[in-house]
């Protein structure tokens, strides 16, 4: 399936038992693919190739909540030859112990990463570090100058804010949405380094359904191409169903679960989510549910664990 601007699944939560028809569309589902590339991401891309020839290294950043799905095959190929280093960023916000997983399977893997919050500074040396030790391994000999890196991933991955991280102040644009950073741009750090910030670029095509909504919860998709609703409500499930006491604090709930519809119905009375004609005003509950989700308020959340093999 095609997910476009107006997507089939924003269609569907105009139907009125909105949130059943969810639930069921969540199991049958699972499968369907998603393809969601604006044509604009084409051009980011040809820029990003374009650019390669300027700078020594690529960092490209993904989300520790989901560090396979936030990766993009496709922008690996493009960087052919290029150092490269997976930054698995937000760990923060992901739950330690599948972290603690994730490293490992990475370790097994042939390529350099390090795993970050990015508003640590421990975990930015750990950066450079790592950066400056994959350029040594890479030279012949020993290269004068300034370290050029470029960062490329997934919108909303974080790229700007680790930039201005390192420079210690707000040189380019960034926001908790995707879409914030339009055009290429250079920001200088110190006496040894050059960044060049990048606009986010999705894969052309993400797996499995699922996998999309994991993507929108996390705002790497924009809202506008999978209405709330489907985040929201496999939030709640996902909540349900690892038993996260922090959800059940953060909205006060008596308990947790037991179905989707009986927690939604519980956080609109909670939260007072009530329309004129006293119907629940589950539009509000969905958006309330992404923001608190995406601002960490819900508990550290991992989707998908490490492949087995
Ligand atoms: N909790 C947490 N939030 C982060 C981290 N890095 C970035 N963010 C937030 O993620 C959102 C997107 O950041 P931005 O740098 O604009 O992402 P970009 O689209 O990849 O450039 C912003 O609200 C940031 O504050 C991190 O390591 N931990
Ligand atoms: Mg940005």
């Amino acid at each position: 399936m095609d997910i476009q601007e107006d997507s089939a699944l924003g269609k569907k939560s105009k139907n009125k038992n909105a949130q059943f028809d969810t639930d069921i569309q969540l199991t049958e589902t699972t499968e369907r693919k998603i393809n969601w590339f604006p044509g604009h991401m084409n051009r980011a891309i040809n820029e990003i190739v374009n650019s390669l020839k300027k700078v020594d290294i690529v960092l490209e950043v993904r989300d520790a909540r989901s560090p396979l799905v936030t990766g993009n095959k496709n922008l690996k190929q493009r960087i052919g030859n290029k150092p490269r280093i997976i930054v698995i960023n937000k760990t923060n916000l992901a739950r330690p112990e599948v972290v603690k997983q994730w490293q490992v399977w990475f370790a097994k893997q042939e390529e350099p990463f390090v795993f970050i919050n990015c508003f640590d500074k421990d975990s930015l040396k750990l950066l450079t570090d790592k950066a400056k030790e994959v350029l040594n391994e890479r030279r012949e000999k020993e290269k004068e100058g300034r370290i050029k890196l470029m960062i490329i991933g997934l919108p909303n991955t974080g790229k700007s804010t680790i930039i201005n991280q390192l420079a210690g102040k707000n040189a380019t644009k960034a926001a908790a949405k995707p879409g914030q950073t339009t055009t290429q741009f250079w920001v200088r750090v110190g006496e040894e380094l050059d960044l060049l910030d990048t606009p986010g670029v999705m894969p052309p095509h993400i797996e499995k359904e699922e996998q999309g909504i994991w993507l929108s919860a996390i705002h790497a998709i924009p809202d506008k191409i999978i209405t709330p609703e489907i985040p929201a409500c496999y939030i709640i499930e996902h909540m349900i169903k690892v038993k996260s006491e922090e959800f059940k604090n953060h909205y006060k709930l008596d308990e947790l679960g037991p179905d989707l519809i009986s927690t939604l119905d519980a956080i609109a009375l909670k939260r007072g989510c009530i329309k004129k004609k006293n119907e629940f005003d589950y539009e509000r509950v969905y958006q309330m549910i992404l923001n608190d989700f995406r601002k960490g308020d819900l508990g550290r959340t991992s989707f998908g664990l490490p492949p087995a093999k």
